[in-house]
């Protein structure tokens, strides 16, 4: 039965086992729970939108926002309310049903702007959109005052494993993730939660990584692949971006892993060709990034996303159908 395919007892030697098949039997086995679960024909589409850009304190080796790296992006504070809502407007005119709010903040203060961004939470949820919202770290009380105001998801990413993240980042744990992750689902939100491929990690950090995700209680409702954007100017700009294959057998187990949830081919898209992308939703990947940009990235062109969903005959995913 469906049930006991969803699982959150995986080994850590079954997750590496999964890792290591053949990509071809992995790909194929991904495509069948991914028709067993979900509408193959439909794509969650989600628009990103950087509410507060630059200036944060933390130093997280891949990000064009943190103060420790000269990178080149236009800073500014957090946008007004009804600037916010307008470009809610216009991601949901192009058949985006979930819109995502980005700050470059450590962690949220319970202060004005605070109290700004639960209105804006207000007012795009009242537009008929699900809403989502990237904070930084969170307390229980502060993820209750976001589901009042009608935030569905929250996104806080694990970006890799346990072993590796202070690698990448030294200002804050593993602990520090999982404590905002647990605040959140207290708080009945539910959760968006996933990482970066291309940081230097090895196969065995993307083993522990997928690992921790997919023995989370539930599942985390939707997890994006992100492969690295590099940023000029960060300690990860000269690296090279992982390959379509790569991506490809990280959706693939991950599909496997947590059928139920969303997997989301995220960040470094616009890299890769109509038929890769192809090839990563047959794979089980089953939402996307829609937008000309993501936080300060450029993203893929939304003309050629929708020229491509129409060969594929792909639609958009209707607003909180995985929540019926
Ligand atoms: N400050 C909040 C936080 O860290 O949770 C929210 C914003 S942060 C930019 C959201 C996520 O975007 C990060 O956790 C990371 O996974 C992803 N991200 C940021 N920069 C990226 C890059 N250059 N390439 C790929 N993914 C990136
Ligand atoms: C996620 O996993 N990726 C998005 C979203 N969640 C917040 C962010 C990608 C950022 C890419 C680099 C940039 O635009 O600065
Ligand atoms: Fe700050 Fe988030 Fe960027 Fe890290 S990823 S530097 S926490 S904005």
């Amino acid at each position: 039965m469906k049930t006991s395919l969803i699982r959150h007892d995986w080994t850590q030697q079954e997750v590496e086992e999964l890792y290591r098949r053949p990509l071809l039997a992995l790909i194929m086995e991904a495509a069948a729970l991914h028709r067993q679960f979900h509408k193959p024909g439909q794509m969650q589409m989600c628009t990103l939108l950087s509410i507060k850009t630059g200036g944060c304190p933390e130093d997280c080796a891949y990000c064009a926002q943190s103060v420790h790296y000269q990178t080149n992006i236009q800073v500014h504070r957090l946008l007004d309310v009804e600037a916010v809502v307008e470009a809610a407007r216009q991601a949901k005119a192009q058949g985006a049903s979930r819109f995502c709010m980005g700050a470059a903040w450590r962690e949220v203060r319970s202060n004005r702007d605070f109290e700004r961004i639960l209105r804006m939470v207000r007012e795009v949820r009242a537009l008929g959109l699900e809403v989502c919202a990237t904070l930084g770290m969170l307390t229980v009380e502060q993820a209750q005052a976001l589901k009042e105001a009608g935030l569905t998801a929250y996104n806080h990413n694990l970006d890799t494993s346990e072993a590796y993240y202070n690698r990448i980042i030294t200002t804050r744990t593993y602990q520090d993730r999982l404590r905002t992750l647990d605040s959140a689902r207290q708080a009945g939100l539910t959760l968006c939660s996933g990482g970066i491929l291309g940081m230097g990690e090895s196969e065995a950090d993307r083993i522990a990584f997928l690992h921790t995700l997919a023995t989370m209680e539930p599942h985390p409702e939707s997890v994006p692949i992100n492969a690295l954007v590099p940023i000029a100017g960060t300690p990860l700009g000269d690296r090279e971006p992982p390959s379509v294959w790569e991506m490809v057998r990280a959706i693939a187990v991950a599909r496997i892993l947590m059928p139920q949830s969303m997997i989301r081919l995220a960040a470094g898209r616009e890299r890769l060709s109509p038929v890769e992308q192809a090839l990563c939703f047959i794979a089980g990947a089953n939402s996307i990034f829609l937008g000309e940009k993501l936080l300060t990235a450029p993203n893929a062109p939304p003309s050629e996303d929708l020229a491509l969903f129409e060969i594929l005959g792909i639609e958009p995913m209707p607003a909180f159908s995985q929540f019926s």
